[in-house]
This record gives C-alpha cells, sequence and structure tokens, in this order.
C-alpha cells in the first residue's frame, strides 16, 4: 500500500514538474536588444500560478495573468518609436536558453498596446504584432520562437500618442484547442513610455472581447496538422 501511494504521488509529482517545465512566461523586454533585463524591472507581477496558462478569455487574469492588476513593475522602459522592443520568453528561468516553450506547445505568438491609465480595463488595447502559422515553412510563431531562444523584436509604431504604456504579450499554445476551453493563453505585461512619436489613433478593443472561445484560431484540432490558420483577434494597427 505504501509503495502504492508513494509511486502514485512521484507520478503526480513527475506530471505536475512535466507540465510545469511545458509553460512559458515573460521573462525580460529591453530597448537595446539585450534580452537579460531583470524581470521584475519592467514586467507586471505574475499572479501566484506563475506560469500555467489562463483557459478562459473572459477571465480577469487574461488581460496580464497579474493578480488585480494592482502592482506595478519597478520601473517603465524608455522607448523611440519606430525602434523595436525586444521581449523575451522562458519556462521558470533564463537558463538554459532554448527552454521557451515545450515543442508541444505550438501556436500564434501577439503583442498588444494599451495606454497605461487605463490599466488595461476596457477599450484601450490595439494589436501591434502577430504571428500565426507559415504554410511555406510549416511553423508556428512558437517554433520560430523556440529557434530565437525565445526571443522576439517588435516594432513599436510611430502613429501613437506619446506616454506611458502597457505592452501586452500573449502566445496560445493549441495542442489542446480541439475543444472549447483548450486553448492555452500566456498573456504578461510590461511598462514602456513611448517618445519621438507622432500622435496617431489606433481603434481601440477591449481585451475581454478580442476573442471567443468558438472563434477558428480559438477553436481548432491541430494535432494532425494544419494547412492554414485564421488569426484570431483585430487586425494589426497600420496607420
Ligand atoms: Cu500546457
Amino acid at each position: 500500500m505504501l509503495f502504492t501511494h508513494t509511486s502514485g504521488y512521484l507520478l503526480a509529482l513527475v506530471a505536475y514538474i512535466r507540465v510545469v517545465t511545458a509553460h512559458t512566461n515573460l521573462f525580460s523586454v529591453s530597448s537595446d536588444g539585450s534580452t537579460t533585463n531583470p524581470t521584475g524591472l519592467y514586467i507586471r507581477p505574475y499572479y501566484q500560478h506563475h506560469n500555467s496558462p489562463v483557459r478562459d478569455p473572459k477571465s480577469p487574469l487574461f488581460l496580464c495573468r497579474s493578480e488585480g492588476m494592482t502592482t506595478g513593475a519597478a520601473k517603465i522602459l524608455p522607448i523611440v518609436a519606430g525602434n523595436d522592443l525586444t521581449v523575451v520568453w522562458h519556462h521558470n528561468n533564463v537558463s538554459p536558453p532554448d527552454d521557451t516553450i515545450s515543442p508541444s506547445h505550438r501556436g500564434p505568438c501577439f503583442v498588444y498596446m494599451a495606454p497605461m491609465e487605463s490599466n488595461g480595463q476596457g477599450y484601450s488595447w490595439f494589436k501591434i504584432y502577430e504571428q500565426g502559422y507559415d504554410p511555406a515553412t510549416k511553423l508556428w510563431c512558437t517554433d520560430v520562437l523556440r529557434e530565437n531562444h525565445g526571443k522576439l523584436s517588435v516594432k513599436i509604431p510611430t502613429q501613437i500618442n506619446n506616454g506611458e504604456y502597457l505592452v501586452r504579450t500573449e502566445i496560445i499554445a493549441l495542442h489542446d484547442a480541439g475543444t472549447i476551453g483548450g486553448a492555452q493563453f500566456y498573456p504578461n505585461c510590461a511598462q514602456i513610455t513611448v517618445t519621438g512619436a507622432t500622435s496617431g489613433s489606433p481603434e481601440l478593443y477591449d481585451i475581454s472581447e478580442v476573442y471567443n472561445a468558438t472563434d477558428p484560431g480559438i477553436l481548432i484540432n491541430v494535432r494532425r496538422g494544419v494547412s492554414s490558420y485564421k488569426i484570431p483577434g483585430p487586425p494589426v494597427y497600420s496607420p
């Protein structure tokens, strides 16, 4: 009995560790291409279950996986509009460098921005980046990310207002997305201050309304591969 109980516990533990090492968080953001800025410097604190996904796009955690959105990061990253923001994902820490997300967890990546004063609530968000599935290379965004050791560079638009913004990065893992609630969302938010922009007015979206559980890019069986992929959510802002 003792043996059975212990091995059952060990199996559960192994399964738990496997799941945790499959998952991902935003670990660093920079304006100079560096990948090693400390996580707490510019990224909003993670919620208590750290790198676990959100499964409900209507959950409050879908915003930034940050409990209550009550605590800011230590600082706000200055960046000039038109320059690249570098964002880096890892499992639990920055080593080994290729541990972005499990190869089983394939899907698209997104970056959204919202004025900081909104704290991400209501109609405040616009999309600045999306990458889904490329039928030519047969690679998902997550595959490319893994090749790049979790690093992605995204241009900050020039036609926006100067000021402080939340930047919401998001990976969606689709391996279980063949049933409703199966897609795994990995959002996190960083804080930036944009200077050098020339003003503009992107159309704004409520993040709790950008996806529905039955969107073709959210409810999709990818187990046997796909020939194409319809990226969910609003279009990328292009002035
Ligand atoms: Cu998972």
